[in-house]
């Protein structure tokens, strides 16, 4: 009898979850708790952390996990390795459901940098329009270039405004259309993006558009991930939990 624990928050963990539940196999999509309203599921879903590594070992055996899919986001590098670490010490077959990250296409303007704090430096100059399209935990970083129009996107609207001193905060959640972003950055007369390499549908309408009215990108990399096996769609994650038994469990 399969149990899967589907770490979730993204399109792709989405589109699993409602294959699953198509086949009526039993799943559970585990959300962080970073918004207030996340989509709702076809499957049961649990909210918030789970104490560390150990605290998912433990969610992993008290609720007998027979597979665990790691299908975060790509920046989720921190719980992707708890993933990681706790599979192998449960003996739960384990895969990770991920996406490609984006590469530069003809008419493309983007310089990538490494981190939130390399695209904090290389705002240094003039003051400009920037679209920050990175949610609201990394706004603070951006507090050392003060100079710039920054125009911010968050799933919620924040308890208190951001402290950046010239801002526009805009409160949507993506998937996000070519047409939509298009409009905003002329409506706000956009001259910078800075964005994460999330790969994906669901946030790359801004570069789409960014590339039809040669704006430039402030692209930021992945961080690093732990060696894991990786799909890309999750037709195949259906098909790998079909073909993988669930572990035999101690006495
Ligand atoms: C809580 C669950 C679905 C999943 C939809 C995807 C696409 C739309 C585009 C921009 C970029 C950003 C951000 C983004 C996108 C999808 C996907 C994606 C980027 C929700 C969701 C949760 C989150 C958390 C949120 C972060 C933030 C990042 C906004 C739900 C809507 C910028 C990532 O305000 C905050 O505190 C937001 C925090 C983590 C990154 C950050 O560091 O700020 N996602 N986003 C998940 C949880 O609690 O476990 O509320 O329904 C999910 C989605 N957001 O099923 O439809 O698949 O990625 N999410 C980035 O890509 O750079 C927006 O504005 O152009
Ligand atoms: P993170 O920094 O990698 O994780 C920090 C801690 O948050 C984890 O150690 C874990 O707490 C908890 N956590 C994260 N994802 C969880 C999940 N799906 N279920 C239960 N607990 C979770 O994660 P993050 O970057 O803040 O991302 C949080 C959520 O937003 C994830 O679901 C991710 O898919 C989604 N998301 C993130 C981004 C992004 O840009 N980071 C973009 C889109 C969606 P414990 O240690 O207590 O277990």
């Amino acid at each position: 009898m399969h149990n899967i624990l589907l770490l979730g928050g993204t399109t792709e963990a989405s589109a699993l979850a409602r294959l699953l539940a198509a086949q009526g196999i039993r799943a559970t999509l585990s959300y962080a708790g970073r918004t207030d309203h996340p989509r709702a599921q076809p499957v049961p879903c649990r909210i918030g952390g789970f104490g560390g590594v150990e605290g998912l070992v433990a969610y992993l055996r008290e609720h007998r996990v027979t597979h665990l899919v790691d299908a975060t986001h790509p920046f989720a590098a921190r719980m992707s390795a708890h993933a990681a670490a706790a599979a192998r010490i449960a003996g739960v077959p384990f895969v990770a459901l991920t996406r490609p990250a984006w590469a530069r296409e003809e008419g493309d303007n983007w310089t990538g940098v490494g981190s939130i704090e390399e695209a904090v430096a290389a705002l240094a100059g003039p003051p400009r329009r920037v679209l920050l399209a990175l949610g609201r935990l990394h706004v603070a970083a951006f507090m050392a270039q003060p100079q710039h129009h920054y125009l911010l996107r968050f799933v919620d609207a924040p308890d208190a405004p951001p402290a950046l001193p010239d801002h526009h905060l805009i409160v949507d959640r993506g998937p996000f259309s070519v047409e939509g972003d298009l409009a905003l950055l002329r409506d706000h007369a956009i001259d910078l993006i800075v964005s994460k390499n999330a790969g994906g549908m669901g946030a790359q309408a801004k570069l789409i558009a960014a590339r039809q009215l040669g704006l430039p990108v402030l692209m930021i990399e992945r961080p690093a991930m732990p060696d894991r096996r990786e799909m890309f769609r999750p037709e195949d994650v259906l098909d790998w939990i079909a073909h993988t038994p669930a572990p035999e469990r101690g006495v």
